[in-house]
This record gives structure tokens, sequence and C-alpha cells, in this order.
């Protein structure tokens, strides 16, 4: 739509910025805290860049006080972070960890003394390993139990300072890399049966958690974190375009109807079907996801790129189960699912040195259709660019950084005068951190961290870098001197 003037942000709007534990923390083997999946994963199977591990990450642990304080000073209305199920429940289900729980009381009770909203996230992909050796971690339907066990002990440790929760982040993601393209733990290939009963688990994980908060908290407000990537036909050939309809289905749909209706798209069930790959429902199973939709207060969403798609005949390209983690332009390969669709380069945007698509109007569309499909208040948990980043005289000049989260704000803006309605925006990320399989190269901060790939070097210290100082007035002016 076009409008003759703005409303701008709504008045309480939530400008934030969002970390993980596994990204920033470190201490990984520190005061009674377990190992995670994540832990294992970066020693055994050398997938990510030059062998980076999380083992002191930014050291967040320890320095929790000064980034809190930086948040304070920039102004910053919500910090998005998530808890390291390892630190609560070292083996995952057995003795609860008073030290891991008090470590979140701190950080919870820090932010408030500045009047800094927490926004948490119970499961940020780092799962305790112990499950993993006992049960085999999300494949088992026994997680069920055990990750609502550890949801409902935060939710009841925190609940009467935290009203903004998040329980999945990206399930998407951390299944399609954990069981299709082997690239997260526990690194399996083209897996699908599993694929989709791991999602079916943590579909009944996430619904039950939900509806045990509102039950412990009635005025809590929930939903998951979903990495949107709306897709674009190639052009406007039918087939392309059942091609495009086959991806929001399949890639997008079957996470977010789950989420705010409890059901699988019937396309998508219809599909999975014929190869055997739909997953075990139980009894019960569709009236809790049923429940826990009604229950939901938003949609979360992740978003960094759009998708072109393509029709791919059955003898078309596969998946590469590779990626560009190098920053190296242009290694990208083309990849898709034979006798459905694949991804396409869009020939009118830009991209990130990752080959990450920039598309500031996608952020609206993606808005836009969960407006129109679900009618759910959106939380932007994620959005952000990686880049390589220099330090020059002490300072660190990102006007890249600045002008990618500029755009995205203008199009969000635009989106609330869509009549979507947003109630937080929270940057990717808050300082540098790891980036999962990239290293430390890719920083996403507006914080600068002096620290490299290899663990001990850098002095960790934290620098402001322009970024910091532009979104501070973003915060100031609400979103209107941008
Ligand atoms: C999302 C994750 C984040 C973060 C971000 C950037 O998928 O939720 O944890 O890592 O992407 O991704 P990357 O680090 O791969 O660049």
């Amino acid at each position: 739509m076009f409008f003759l003037k703005s409303k701008g942000f709504p008045k309480d709007f939530l400008w934030g910025s969002a970390s993980a534990a596994y990204q920033v923390e470190g201490a990984y083997n520190e005061d009674g805290k377990g190992l995670s999946n994540w832990d294992k994963f970066v020693r055994n199977s050398n997938k990510t860049y030059k062998g980076t591990t999380g083992d002191v990450a930014v050291d967040h642990y320890h320095r929790y006080k000064e980034d809190v304080k930086l948040m304070a000073e920039m102004g910053l209305k919500t910090y998005r972070f998530s808890i390291a199920w390892s630190r609560i429940y070292p083996e995952g289900n057995k003795e609860v960890n008073e030290k891991g729980l008090q470590f979140y009381d701190n950080l919870i009770d820090e932010l408030l003394k500045y009047n800094i909203e927490p926004m948490v996230t119970t499961y940020h992909w780092d799962l305790p390993q112990a499950l993993v050796d006992e049960y085999n971690g999300w494949e088992n339907r026994k997680i069920v139990d055990d990750f609502v066990n550890y949801t409902t002990t935060i939710f009841k440790r925190y609940g009467d300072r935290v009203k903004y929760w998040i329980t999945l982040n990206e399930q998407n993601i951390f299944t399609t890399f954990g069981w299709m393209n082997g690239m997260h733990p526990p690194g399996k290939v083209d897996d699908m049966k599993m694929f989709y009963q791991v999602n079916h688990h943590a579909n009944i994980a996430h619904a039950k958690s939900v509806i045990e908060l509102k039950k412990l908290y009635p005025e809590s407000m929930v939903g998951a974190s979903f990495a949107y990537g709306p897709s674009y036909s190639i052009n406007s050939m039918p087939e392309n375009c059942m091609a495009k309809a086959d991806f929001d289905d399949l890639n997008n749909f079957y996470w977010m109807d789950v989420y705010a209706y409890g059901r699988y798209p019937r396309s998508a069930m219809a599909f999975l079907e014929q190869f055997d790959w739909q997953p075990e429902i139980l009894d019960g199973d569709e009236e809790i996801m049923k429940e826990a939709a009604s229950k939901v207060d938003f949609m979360g969403v992740n978003y960094y790129q759009t998708a072109v798609i393509e029709y791919n005949p059955m003898d078309g390209v596969t998946m590469s189960h590779e990626m560009n983690n190098t920053g190296e332009k242009g290694t990208q390969k083309v990849e898709g699912v034979p006798g459905l669709f694949k991804r396409l380069h869009n020939e009118f945007l830009e991209t990130t040195d990752w080959d990450w698509t920039i598309d500031p109007m996608g952020l609206r569309f993606a808005c836009r259709e969960i407006t129109s499909r679900y009618d759910l208040p959106i939380v932007i948990s994620e959005n952000g660019l990686g880049a390589f980043d220099k330090v020059e005289d002490g300072k660190i000049h990102d006007p890249y950084r600045i002008d990618y989260i500029k755009k995205h704000i203008e199009e969000l803006k635009k989106a609330c005068d869509d009549g979507c309605r947003v109630i937080a925006y929270c940057t990717w990320s808050y300082t540098d951190l790891l980036s999962w399989l990239n290293g430390y190269q890719k920083r996403y901060g507006f914080v600068y961290v002096d620290r490299q790939e290899e663990e001990g070097s850098g002095t960790l210290d934290r620098i402001p870098k322009d970024s910091y100082y532009w979104y501070k007035k973003v915060i100031e002016t609400n979103g209107e001197v941008l």
C-alpha cells in the first residue's frame, strides 16, 4: 500500500538486539555446566571455520555486566538472549544446577536495573549432550518431557521478571542443518523420515511449553522464532509459480502454520505421505498443537534474506551440503530439490560476502504475509549484516551495517503503516560473537570484540562501532531519525 503520511513506529516499540548462549557466553565447562551437543560437534566434525569453538566465545559469562552497561548507555529497550539448557540441567533431565540458574538471575536483574526488557529464548540449538548419549536427543519422543521439564523450571524461576519468551529458535534451521545437510549436530544427511519426526517432537515440545507457561503466567508473551525467507517466483511461468507455492508449503508454512494454527499444510503432508516421510502423530497431539496455537502471542521472525524460486526437473540440481563459510563472495552453489524447486540468485539484489541476498523489502513482505495469513503480532527477533570489520585508530567504521539496518527499518516502518502489528525489532547481534560455522571473522555486532579464530587470541575488549552510536539515535527518536 502507499500512505500519504507515515504513522511511524508504535509508542512502546521494543528496539532491541539479540544473542545466543553458545555464541557469546564461553565458560563452557564452568560452574557445573554440562557439555552440549555443540561443545562436542565443534571438536569432532571439522565443519566450523578453522575449527572455531565457543569454549570462550566472547566471554559474556564473565563480562555480562560490562555488556549490559553498554546496552544501557545505548538506550536499548530489549535484549534477546538464550539460556543454555546444559547450565540449568547439566545432564539434561536430572539434577538442577543452582549456579547455572543464578547466572541468568544475575543477567536478568542487571538488565532490569537499567529498564531493559529481557526477551528469553529457551532453546537456541545447544542441547545437553547427555540427552544425545542417552536417547539421541530430538530423535526420541522422550525429549518432549525433558524439554518441558527444563522450560517449566526456567518459567517458574524467571517468570516473575521475564515477560517475553521465545520457545525455539529457528526450528527449521536446526533440523534442516542437523538431519538434511549435515552441517549442524548430529550431522546427518538426507535423513528425511527422521527430519520430519524430529520436527514433530520439537512442535510438541514447543506446544506443551507454551501451555505450561500460560498456566503459570497468563500475562506473559510467547512465540517461536522462525527463520523466514519469503520467496519470489523467477517469472510468471505457471510451473515456476507452482514451484514457489511448493517451496512455501514445505519450507515456510510447514512451521509457521503449526505455530499459528496448530496444523501442518495439507499439500505438504500429501507430498510426504507418498514416500512415507510423514511424522508419527500420536492421539492428542493435534489438540495440543491447536491449544498452543490459540495461546501464542506473536510470530517471531528471524529475517535475513528472500529466495528466488524456479521449477527444478527430476534430473535437476540437488542439495550441495556445503555453504560459503569463508566469506569468499560467489562461492555458494545453486541448490534444489529435484521435481520441486531450486533457489537461484536474485539478479536485482546485492549479496553479502557470505552470499546472503540483501533484500530490505523482503522484511516488509514477511510481515505482510504473516499478517494476512495468521493475523498475529510480530517480533522481529533477528536481522543484521555479517561483515568483515576493521579497527582503524581504535574505531570501527561500519557504514555498510548502518545502511543495511537503516533500509530494513524503513521497510519495517512501512509494514507498520500497512497495518502489521510489529512489536519489536532485534538486530543480530549486540556484540560480535561466534558465527556457528563461520568463525569470529563474520561480525554482526554493534560492539566490536577483540578476538580472532584462535582460542586465546585478542584481549576480548569491547569497542562500540559507528553503528552503535547510530542505533542509539534511532532508539531515541523511535525510528524517526535514520
Ligand atoms: C540465525 C541464528 C543465529 C545467527 C544468525 C546469523 O540463523 O539464529 O544464531 O548465527 O543466523 O547466522 P550466521 O552466524 O550463520 O551468519
